[in-house]
């Protein structure tokens, strides 16, 4: 049995007062041990909510990492500096970063490598774009990111697998459930084949455009394990409903 994990991706939203929003949350939502609960504030409050979600059950993440331990390497962060926090997670491989900043598999290996050395969970996002899927080679394309993207020492306790196909991202279009099981039961077999127990293991989030009133839907993937969530988990009250759903 996969432990559920509903994971919140503020991207580049948020100051010190949103940080309310963590309490708020765990206000909203009963403990239940089936489900983890992770927040991913950008980098400046990854201190303060590191601090102010202790006694809550929530945890807290980074939304990326370089690759080294530490180096001239202006404005970026290194794994130990987020472990440092008391973050526990990391999100690598955001299509936003591989896009804006052409980060490409193998540099995504590098910092979940990087995340692993210093005992934090990579979340290892992988995807494909909207012509990509018209050509038919969504499921080829998926396979070659996971393969390029996860690092030989990943287990289920130091990584999590999140497909979020990058035509569904912010802009509201969702596939359907069929494509969702489709992907991820292929998803299941390529870390299966791989890890053997520990791709069984590894948990595989959904990602784009899950909202309070579609997520029932995607979770009733067999192999979906939980959402990574960008804009609705910015809000207790959109976020808490989306983590009920479970
Ligand atoms: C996909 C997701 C969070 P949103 O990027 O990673 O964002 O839920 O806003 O589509």
């Amino acid at each position: 049995m996969r432990r559920k994990l509903a994971a919140g991706n503020w991207k580049m939203n948020g100051l010190a007062a949103s940080l309310k929003e963590l309490a708020a949350l765990a206000q909203a939502i009963t403990a239940d041990d089936q489900t983890g609960i992770l927040i991913c504030p950008p980098a400046p409050l990854l201190y303060r909510a590191s601090e102010a979600a202790k006694g809550t059950g929530i945890s807290i993440g980074a939304q990326d990492c370089h690759g080294d331990a530490d180096g001239a390497y202006t404005g970026d962060i290194s794994a130990a500096m987020i472990a440092d926090t008391g973050a526990t997670h990391v999100i690598v491989g955001h299509s936003e970063r591989r896009e804006a900043h052409h980060e490409d598999d193998a540099e995504v290996r590098g910092k979940a490598r990087a995340a692993h050395a210093c005992d934090l969970t990579a979340i290892i996002c992988i995807g494909e774009t909207e012509a990509e899927r018209e050509a038919g080679n969504t499921l080829d394309i998926l396979a070659g990111q996971l393969a390029g993207s996860c690092p030989d020492n990943a287990t289920a306790a130091n990584t999590v697998i999140a497909y979020e196909p990058i035509w569904a991202i912010g802009t509201g279009r969702v596939p359907t459930l069929e494509q969702i099981v489709e992907v991820h039961d292929h998803l299941r077999a390529k870390l299966i084949a791989r890890f053997g127990d520990e791709g069984h293991a590894m948990r595989l989030l959904y990602g784009g455009s899950v909202k309070p009133d579609n997520a029932a839907t995607i979770f009733k993937a067999d192999n979906v394990d939980g959402a990574l969530v960008g804009g609705a988990s910015l809000k207790a009250t959109d976020f808490a409903p989306i983590i009920t759903a479970l």
